[in-house]
């Protein structure tokens, strides 16, 4: 049977699983960072547990298009207390970051997964989780979040982000971390224009690989706002369908901020499952 091993969690992926987004940044949260934005934090997540999230994925630097970066330190303060707070609340928690050190701390934290829009590509990356028993998630991204908007391009978009993943895997597997532990993403929204992430969204499948997860991210992005012309917060809809249609093709995993209405989405995908 299929499944994902994270950390101390041995998650099965013969049903597809809710990762809830908990972006720990101020823009989400006021006073990101201090008493009151942990707090709210840790309630945020705590919401999404009930409503049915199966991981939970944590982050304090936005990768947004045409965001910029923040120092360790700060995405440190950010993130590590609600790794501690949500201690035993009985789901995996991610850790959404590009640093090594950080990813470290993390894991020491509680942390069961490491996901990394860069592909571990930092140096020392893959060697900071490698002797542990902690999930990662290898993204592909053209370019960084700063520029990768502007104007990208591609010969074939799904063989060249297949191909980057499984260059990626290869070398995580080098550096000593099992195929088990490794979750692929071929990162939507991440130097694409609408017309790339609909080429990987049909052929998402193409991603699965033996003995591997492969995770989607749609949530409330902007190719959902390019398709029904409305802002992040009214993409509920949008992001639930796109969702089901990731599982639909292939994803173990879907990337959501939206879980009650992403886990109702994919009951009707379950029960269908589930006929004789
Ligand atoms: C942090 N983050 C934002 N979008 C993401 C996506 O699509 N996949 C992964 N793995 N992480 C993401």
């Amino acid at each position: 049977m299929a499944f994902l091993l994270c950390g101390r969690f041995r998650l099965s992926l013969t049903h597809p699983l809710i990762m809830g987004v908990v972006n720990v940044t101020p823009d989400s949260f006021s006073d990101g960072g201090n008493y009151l934005g942990l707090e709210q934090a840790l309630a945020h997540a705590r919401s999404l547990i009930a409503e049915g999230a199966d991981i939970l994925d944590i982050g304090g630097e936005s990768t947004r298009p045409g965001a910029s970066a923040v120092t360790m330190d700060e995405e440190r303060r950010r993130v590590l207390p609600v790794l501690e707070g949500l201690a035993g609340c009985g789901v995996p928690l991610s850790v959404d970051t590009q640093r090594p050190g950080l990813m470290r701390e993390a894991v020491a934290a509680g942390a069961s997964m490491v996901n990394d829009v860069s592909g571990f590509r930092s140096p020392g990356a893959f060697e900071s989780v490698a002797d542990t028993d902690v999930a990662i998630c290898i993204m592909h991204m053209l370019g960084e979040p700063r520029t990768m908007q502007q104007a990208p391009r591609y010969q074939d978009v799904v063989k060249e982000v297949g191909d980057y993943l499984d260059a990626r895997m290869a070398a995580a597997e080098q550096a000593g971390i099992a195929r088990e532990r490794i979750v692929i993403d071929p990162g939507f929204g991440f130097g694409k224009t609408l017309e790339h992430n609909l080429g990987l969204l049909r052929e998402l499948r193409h991603f699965r690989r033996a003995g591997t997860a492969l995770l989607a991210g749609l949530s409330r992005k902007s190719m959902l706002g390019a398709i029904t012309g409305r802002g992040p917060s009214e993409r509920v809809h949008a992001s639930a369908a796109a969702a089901l249609i990731a599982v639909q093709n292939g994803a173990h995993i879907v990337r959501v901020h939206d879980v009650a209405a992403t886990r109702d989405a994919l009951a009707v995908w379950n029960a269908l499952q589930s006929q004789p």
